[in-house]
C-alpha cells in the first residue's frame, strides 16, 4: 500500500515536471519564433523568402521520409478490360526482352498477326466438338478441296486453312481445327488458340450445347470474339426440333452474357455420305453410300451479312485479341524466366550458406538468415518479381522469419541427418556437414516460401511470406534434402 503510494506520488511528480518543461519549450519556442519573424519582417525580402524556403522544403522531406517509413507501397494492379494497344505490348515485349525474357512465341504473334493483315484475307474458324461436322462444312463450302472428313472423331489433328471467295468478293481462309474433347493432348488448347486468331469464329454444335461447349463459347465471349453459332445436322430433326434448339442455343448465349442476333444462329446441314448396309441384287449384304444434300445457303448469307456489315470492327477486334493472345505468351514466359531466374538465386544463396556454415565462418542462423546472404537474396527474389521493398519490409521479413526458426531447427538438423544417411561411405556423420545441410535446407526453404508469396501477391509483405515460411517449412525442407545434401557433399570433396 505505501508502495503503490510512492508510485503515484512519484507519478504526479513526473506529469508535474513534464509540464513544467512543456511550458517552458513552449515559451522558449514561440519567444524565438517570434523574434526570427521580426527579424525577418525588418530585413530584406530575399533573406525572407529564401527562409519561408528552406523551412518548407525541410517540412516537406520530413513528411517524405515518414510517408516512406510508415505507408507501404501498393502494387498497381492493372485492369484487365482495357484493351492492349499495339505500343502497349511492344513496349512490354522491349521491356521483358530487355530483362532476358525470350519472347520469341509473343513476336511470332504480332509478326504473323501483320503478315496476315497485309495480305487482307478474312480468317474464319470453324471450331466446335468433335465430329460436329467442321470439315465437313468447309467440303460444302468448297467442293473441290481435300477435306478429311470421318465418322470416328479426331479425324482433323492439326490446322488447315482452305481459301474460299465468297460472292461480294472478298478474300476468305476457311481454317479447319481439330475437335475439342478428344483425347490427345494439347488438341483443344492449338484449337482455341487458333480460334482466337480468326475474325469470326463459326461455332459447330449439332445439338444442345453441353457444359464443355458452354465453356468454350464462353471463352471466346471473353476474347470479344464475333461467332455465328452453327447447328449442324439439322437433317436429323424435324422443324419443330430444330426451332426448339435454335431457340435454346440463343437463350443459351444470353445466359451467357453475350450477345448474339437471332440471324447469326443458324440451322445447317453439311452434306456428304454415309455408308449403310445395302441387299444387293444378288440378295447378299454389303455397304452402300448414300448420299446426303447439303444445305447450307443461311449459313452463306450470315457470314456475308456480317462481312458487309462488319469488316472494320472484325479487323480492330482481331487485331485486339491477337495483341491479348501475345500477352498471354509473354506472361507465360515472363513467369518461366522467374521461376529460373528464382531457381539460380535461391540455388546460389543455399551454397553459400552451406559453405558458409561448413567454414563456420559464420555459426548460427541468425547471422546467416538475418545477414548478408538472407538479404541478398531476398533484394534478389524481389527485383525479379518486380516489387521494390523498404529496406525495413526485408530486415522485417528476416527477423520474422529467424523468430520462426526455433521448432524449425531441431527439424531442420534431422532432416538433414537423415538426407546424408542416403549417401554410402560417409560413415558417423560429422555435425558440421549436418549443420551445413540444416542451415542449407533453411535458406531453400526461406526462398521457395518467398516466391510463392511474391509470385501471388507481386509484393513483398513480410507478415505474409514469413506466415507461408512457418506453414510450408516442413514440406519444403523435406523436398530439398537430397539436393542440399549432395550440393554439401560436392562442396566438402571440393
Ligand atoms: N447426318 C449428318 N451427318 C453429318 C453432317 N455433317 C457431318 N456429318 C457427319 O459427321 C461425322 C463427322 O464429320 P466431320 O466433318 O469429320 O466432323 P469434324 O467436326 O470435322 O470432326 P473432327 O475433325 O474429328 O473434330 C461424319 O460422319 C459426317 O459424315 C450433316 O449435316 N448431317
Ligand atoms: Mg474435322
Amino acid at each position: 500500500m505505501k508502495l503503490d503510494r510512492f508510485i503515484r506520488i512519484s507519478i504526479a511528480f513526473v506529469i508535474a515536471l513534464v509540464f513544467v518543461i512543456a511550458i517552458a519549450a513552449l515559451l522558449l519556442i514561440s519567444e524565438s519564433a517570434l523574434n526570427v519573424w521580426d527579424r525577418l519582417r525588418t530585413g530584406s525580402a530575399f533573406v525572407f523568402y529564401a527562409y519561408i524556403s528552406v523551412m518548407v522544403a525541410l517540412v516537406v522531406a520530413a513528411i517524405w521520409l515518414i510517408l516512406r517509413l510508415v505507408v507501404k507501397k501498393r502494387v498497381a494492379v492493372e485492369s484487365p478490360s482495357v484493351p492492349l494497344s499495339k505500343s502497349d505490348i511492344k513496349q512490354r515485349l522491349q521491356h521483358a526482352e530487355a530483362a532476358g525474357v525470350n519472347t520469341s512465341e509473343a513476336q511470332q504473334e504480332l509478326r504473323e498477326l501483320a503478315a496476315s493483315q497485309a495480305s487482307g484475307a478474312i480468317h474464319l474458324c470453324f471450331f466446335g466438338e468433335i465430329s460436329s461436322g467442321k470439315s465437313s462444312l468447309i467440303k460444302a463450302l468448297v467442293p473441290h478441296a481435300d477435306v478429311i472428313v470421318d465418322a470416328v472423331g479426331g479425324s482433323t489433328s492439326g490446322v488447315q486453312r482452305y481459301r474460299w471467295n465468297n460472292e461480294a468478293g472478298h478474300q476468305i481462309l476457311l481454317t479447319d481445327v481439330p475437335g475439342i474433347g478428344g483425347h490427345e493432348a494439347g488438341l483443344d488448347e492449338l484449337a482455341g488458340e487458333e480460334a482466337k486468331r480468326a475474325h469470326l469464329v463459326l461455332f459447330v454444335c449439332d445439338s444442345d450445347l453441353t457444359r464443355s461447349e458452354l465453356n468454350a463459347v464462353k471463352n471466346l465471349l471473353a476474347f470479344d470474339k464475333p461467332i455465328i453459332l452453327i447447328l449442324n445436322k439439322a437433317d436429323r430433326y424435324d422443324d419443330d426440333e430444330r426451332a426448339m434448339l435454335l431457340q435454346s442455343l440463343l437463350q443459351r448465349i444470353e445466359q451467357l452474357g453475350g450477345e448474339i442476333r437471332r440471324d447469326h444462329v443458324v440451322a445447317v446441314s453439311a452434306g456428304g455420305a454415309t455408308e449403310v448396309v445395302a441387299r444387293k441384287s444378288d440378295g447378299s449384304e454389303g455397304l452402300a453410300k448414300v448420299e446426303r444434300p447439303a444445305d447450307i445457303g443461311v449459313l452463306v448469307v450470315a457470314i456475308n451479312r456480317m462481312l458487309r456489315d462488319d469488316a472494320v470492327p472484325l479487323d480492330l477486334r482481331r487485331e485486339r485479341a491477337v495483341f491479348q493472345i501475345a500477352a498471354d505468351k509473354l506472361a507465360a514466359a515472363e513467369s518461366e524466366y522467374r521461376l529460373q531466374r528464382s531457381e539460380q538465386i535461391i540455388r546460389s544463396a543455399t551454397r553459400k550458406a552451406v559453405v558458409g556454415a561448413m567454414a563456420a565462418v559464420s555459426p548460427g542462423t541468425d547471422i546467416l538468415v538475418q545477414g548478408y546472404i538472407g538479404t541478398t537474396m531476398t533484394q534478389e527474389l524481389c527485383s525479379v518479381y518486380g516489387a521494390s521493398p523498404r529496406d525495413l519490409d526485408i530486415e522485417e521479413f528476416l527477423s520474422m522469419g529467424q523468430s520462426r526458426l526455433g521448432r524449425a531447427l531441431p527439424l531442420s538438423m534431422a532432416v538433414a541427418g537423415n538426407g546424408l544417411k542416403a549417401f554410402p561411405g560417409i560413415g558417423t556423420i560429422a555435425g558440421g556437414l549436418a549443420h551445413a545441410v540444416a542451415y542449407g535446407l533453411i535458406f531453400d526453404a526461406l526462398g521457395r516460401s518467398l516466391v510463392l508469396t511474391l509470385a501471388q501477391h507481386g509484393e513483398l509483405d513480410p507478415g505474409t511470406a514469413a506466415k507461408e515460411f512457418e506453414e510450408s517449412i516442413s514440406e519444403h525442407l523435406e523436398a530439398g534434402v537430397r539436393r542440399i545434401a549432395k550440393m554439401a557433399l560436392d562442396e566438402k570433396t571440393s
